[in-house]
Formats: C-alpha cells, sequence, structure tokens
C-alpha cells in the first residue's frame, strides 16, 4: 500500500480532468460553509493526497448505509472519490472472504498504522458476551477495539453506528450500543440518518484528506456543515407553518399544495440534517417534499420517540425521550402558536430564535 498514487493522478486516469476536481473542491467548500480561498487550496491538496486506507467494519445493520453509498446518484465526483480511497476491508463490497479478508484488515492496519481510518455502520451487540453478531470467530466489540486501536479517527455512519439505531429501540434485545459506547481515547466522528446522505459521507472524508483534521462538530459529533442546521429551518414547507397553514391528512389539498405537515408527524422541528437542502438521487427529492413527514432519523432514539404519526405537539408518548416534549405541548394550531411553539423550541435550546 506504501505505493499508492495521488488521488490527482487516479483521477487523471478516470478520465476526470482538474476543472471537475476545482468543480468539486468549490461545491464541497460551499456545502460546508468554507471561506472562498478554501475551494482551490482543496482541490490542490486532494490532488496531492496519496489514496487514504479505509478499513469499513459492518455490524447490527440492514446495509441500507453502504447501499446510500454505493446507489447514489452516478456518477458524481465524490462517488470515484470514494472508489479511489483504498477501501482495504469491506464486508459486503470486498472480492475476497475468509481467512484472505481477514489476512488484508490485518496487512492494512500493519501498513498504515496511525493513519487508516475506521468507518463503521451498524450498533455493537454486548448482549450474552456479544453472540448476537460475530465475524471471523471473533465479537463485533472485539474486531472494533482491535481494529481502532492504531486508527487515525472513527466514523460511524449510519443512526445504528452513531446512536444505536433499531436494534437499540425498545426492547433492545440484543443489548445494542453506539460505536462511541466502546471507542473512547480516538475522535468519533458521527454522520447519522437511517440511512445517512451520501454527500455527509464523501465529503467528510474528503474533508479529512484534504486538510488533515476533523471537520467542526456538533454536541452529538456531527460534522456541522451537514448537520448544523434543523430540517424546519429549510424546508419549503416552512412558510405554510408561519402562517398556521397545515395539512390535515396526507391526501388532502393542502398536503398536495405544500401546506406544513406538522400535524400529521412531521419531526423536522426537531432533526438535524441536510435532507431539505441536499437531498436524495442526486438531489431530486426529499420525503417531504413527496409528502410525507420527516421521521427525524439522524437524531438519537427515534424509533422510541412515540410514533411516526403522533404530532410533536402531542408529545413522545415516551418517558425519559429527549425531543423537547414539554417545550411543545399544549401548542395550538395556527400562526399564534406557531411562534409560541418556536419561542418554546428556542427556549429549550432546541431552534434558533427567528
Ligand atoms: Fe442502520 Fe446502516 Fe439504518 Fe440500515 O448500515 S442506520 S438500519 S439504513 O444500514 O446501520
Amino acid at each position: 500500500m506504501s505505493d499508492r498514487e495521488t488521488l490527482g493522478a487516479a483521477l487523471a486516469r478516470c478520465g476526470i480532468s482538474r476543472r471537475a476536481l476545482l468543480k468539486y473542491s468549490s461545491y464541497l467548500a460551499t456545502l460546508m460553509a468554507l471561506p472562498p480561498a478554501a475551494s482551490s487550496a482543496m482541490a490542490e491538496a486532494l490532488a496531492k493526497a496519496r489514496r487514504q486506507s479505509v478499513i469499513w467494519l459492518s455490524f447490527q445493520e440492514c446495509t441500507g448505509c453502504t447501499e446510500s453509498l454505493t446507489r447514489s446518484f452516478s456518477p458524481t465526483l465524490e462517488d470515484l472519490i470514494f472508489n479511489l480511497i483504498s477501501l482495504d476491508y469491506h464486508h459486503t463490497l470486498m472480492a475476497v472472504s475468509g481467512a484472505a479478508a481477514e489476512a488484508a484488515r490485518l496487512e492494512a492496519m500493519k501498513e498504515n498504522a496511525g493513519k487508516y481510518l475506521v468507518v463503521v455502520d451498524g450498533s455493537v451487540p454486548l448482549g450474552d458476551d456479544g453472540a448476537y453478531s460475530t465475524i471471523a470467530g471473533i465479537t463485533n466489540r472485539q474486531m472494533l477495539t482491535e481494529t481502532v486501536e492504531h486508527a487515525l479517527a472513527v466514523i460511524s455512519v449510519g443512526t445504528c453506528a452513531a446512536f444505536g439505531g433499531l436494534p437499540h429501540a425498545d426492547p433492545n434485545p440484543t443489548g445494542a450500543v453506539p460505536v462511541s459506547a466502546i471507542v473512547t481515547g480516538k475522535p468519533v466522528i458521527n454522520i447519522s440518518g437511517c440511512p445517512p446522505l451520501p454527500e455527509a459521507m464523501a465529503g467528510t472524508v474528503s474533508y479529512i484528506l484534504s486538510f488533515g483534521k476533523l471537520p467542526e462538530l456538533d454536541h452529538l459529533h456531527r460534522p456541522k456543515a451537514f448537520f448544523g442546521d434543523s430540517i424546519h429551518d429549510r424546508c419549503y414547507r416552512r412558510p405554510f407553518y408561519e402562517r398556521g397553514m397545515f395539512a390535515k391528512s396526507f391526501d388532502d389539498d393542502g398536503a398536495r399544495n405544500g401546506w406544513c405537515l406538522y400535524e400529521l408527524g412531521c419531526k423536522g422541528p426537531v432533526t438535524y440534517n441536510s435532507c431539505a437542502t441536499l437531498k436524495w438521487n442526486g438531489g431530486t427529492s426529499f420525503p417531504i417534499q413527496s409528502g410525507h413527514g420527516c421521521l427525524g432519523c439522524s437524531e438519537p432514539g427515534f424509533w422510541d420517540k412515540g410514533g411516526f404519526y403522533r404530532p410533536l405537539a402531542a408529545g413522545t408518548g415516551s418517558p425519559g425521550v429527549a425531543v423537547g416534549a414539554a417545550a411543545i405541548g399544549g401548542v395550538a394550531v395556527g400562526a399564534a402558536s406557531a411562534a409560541l411553539h418556536r419561542r418554546r423550541l428556542h427556549d429549550q435550546g432546541g431552534e434558533k430564535p427567528k
């Protein structure tokens, strides 16, 4: 692996021009709210960077995170950059299996000690000594602990790895925990979402490759560039919320005409992610644009928050789940109540004042 070509050389070999790399850097710099000069510095750094060794571990998950990345609208430069990292180990994508696969993991760890990134999707089962999920004869916990020991950093992709996700939902039969419950003494970046946005995954890796440091993170260790605003902050239905115009059912005229889906259970006001701006499938759409409320999939404990179709104002129905239910409770429908709702969310630290 020591003779890895630079990313610039690899892109040129694939017919990707310098101009395209500059365009991607500029897109990424804008996306991450970096100063204008950062875009050319990023292009230079990316062109000179050696292919980054990445070891990808998949534990208790549905493979949606890998699907999100590999089935993103193609071809895009971020796909190519992800293809051009050295993905030295990936349960789903690697050609070899068994002893040869494990040898590849150990070799990558040895040859890139202190420099490789570990990407994890899925939660880690601790119940019954980890018997619910084993790979190559060892528990997920053992594999994670051993693999991260000499890693540069760990990226938890998907809500399962970041916060426990579906396997952690009540009653959590496998004793599932997020990666951060096991990994200590190493930087852990959470890119949540079920699944996460491919741009957030590729953008975060590109940032680390370009600048040799981690991006700025929020209180849940998510890159602020992608998780700095709530879905509600950026939602195109927001003007209807402000005017107190709420759809009453998924097929009424209000819903069809873009009215706010708050009363139908939309969790956009308490969910932080970039779906409303980046959208999915190459910027085609996102759930709210398709007529369905946000499920809040990038937030901790979203499966247990009292029902996807239960309005926030009705509370979570689940004690101890912090979605600001107390802040939202008692909000009546209408423009005046919308303002009150915002004020109360802000008082709970859930939303900026407007
Ligand atoms: Fe979880 Fe990802 Fe949802 Fe699925 O790997 S975040 S269940 S999309 O696959 O972990």
